[in-house]
């Protein structure tokens, strides 16, 4: 090798060789998982990888995990509130997926930063109600400005409403202005939802049926807004029918706000109509609510009632694995079988047990 050639000569200290390879960057400060404080960092800062890790850890049931994701909620806590958190339910099949696909995809071109979020305590079978669906949201899910989590697997309602509320937070400290939870019209999830975002979308299918088309009564009362959806082709009479139908049963039902009268709006979330519109309602009512103070103090009602939630998961959990409780149930159960015990006296036993000797 010629001499000029070799580019560690002290000659060539200060040229760059001309073999020169820029040196891998400096390995991370922390090896393996990021601590609490470097992932606050990162969500703050907007990082999707540090965001998903964030959410990763809220999800994980292991103690040791919740109490880091407790204090990572905390630190993130004071950059979250700004998003529109928009609840979205109706049964399967009524476009939910295609509408969120749409609707998102409108706000990104808007400008917005958009999550997609799901409560669907029934995962487990469905395989997860956005999982199973990312095909349909196939050109959201490219999108930079678009976030999309699954639903957590398995899980009560109670612990999925605990991760989601947290996921939802994270999602907010790392800039997203709307975020979008979906539920199954499915047991208690739409009040779970109802009570975690600022706005309720049902979504309703063309057609007038009396049953409400497999939608709970209930569901229409916590209902900010019902869009009939797949308002298009050979539906349209149909789907005017259905707003009909609804704006009737919406009017005697009792407002849930005295500035809000929950409208009915079609739309065809397949074509892409009517999105507009139903955008220009949501902001009709984050303005008026706002303005009158309600839109505050309902998320602060919601955090009132996340303490009692949370509160009623965690007591719940405790019992369940509460070693003198484990060790007796067996023979609780088998007492109540034959009579030997009423139900007030077995659920007695059982919280006495739990709360151990010297109380009753
Ligand atoms: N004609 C029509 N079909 C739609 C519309 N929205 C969704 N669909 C179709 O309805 C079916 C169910 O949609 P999907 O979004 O998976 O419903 P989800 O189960 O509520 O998430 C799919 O075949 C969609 O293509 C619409 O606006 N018009
Ligand atoms: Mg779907």
């Amino acid at each position: 090798m010629a001499a000029s050639d070799d580019p560690y000569k002290m000659d060539n200290i200060f040229e760059e060789p001309a073999s020169y390879v820029p040196a891998a960057p400096a390995p991370r400060k922390i090896v393996g998982r990021p601590g609490v404080d470097e992932l606050a960092e990162g969500v703050i800062a907007g990082d999707r990888s540090m965001l998903g890790r964030a959410i990763t850890l809220i999800e994980s049931r292991n103690p040791k995990h919740q109490k880091q994701a407790a204090e990572l909620s905390l630190k993130l806590l004071p950059h979250a509130g700004k998003s529109y958190r928009i609840g979205i339910t109706g049964v399967p099949g009524v476009g939910k997926s295609t509408f969120i696909e749409a609707f998102g995809c409108n706000l990104i071109e808007a400008g917005k930063k958009v999550a997609v979020l799901a409560v669907d305590p029934t995962s487990p079978i469905t395989g997860g109600s956005i999982l199973g669906d990312k095909t349909r949201m196939a050109r959201l899910g490219v999108q930079d400005n678009a976030f999309i989590r699954p639903s957590p697997s398995g899980g009560s309602l109670g612990g999925v409403t605990r991760t989601t509320r947290q996921t939802l937070i994270a999602c907010e400290a790392a800039g997203f202005d709307v975020v979008l939870v979906e539920t199954v019209g499915a047991g208690q999830s739409e009040v779970a939802v109802s009570d975690m975002t600022d706005f309720f979308l049902v979504l309703m299918l063309p057609g007038a049926g009396d049953e409400l088309q497999g939608i709970k009564k209930g569901v229409l009362e916590i209902a900010d807004m019902i869009v009939v959806n797949k308002a298009d082709a050979d539906n349209e009479i149909r789907a005017k029918q259905a707003a009909v139908h609804y704006r009737n049963a919406l009017h005697i039902m009792q407002q849930r706000s005295p500035n809000w009268q929950p409208p009915v709006e079609m739309c065809s979330a397949l074509k892409n109509i009517g999105m507009d519109d139903i955008w220009a309602r949501l902001e009709e009512y984050r303005t008026t609510l706002t303005a009158t103070g309600e839109f505050q103090e309902k998320r602060q009602g919601q955090r009132w009632k996340a303490v009692w939630s949370a509160l009623q998961d965690r007591l719940m959990t405790d019992l369940r694995s509460h070693p003198d409780v484990v060790a007796e149930l067996p023979r609780i159960s088998e007492a109540l079988k034959t009579g030997d015990l009423t139900v007030t006296l077995a659920t007695d036993e059982i919280l006495s047990l739990f709360q151990g000797p010297g109380k009753d």
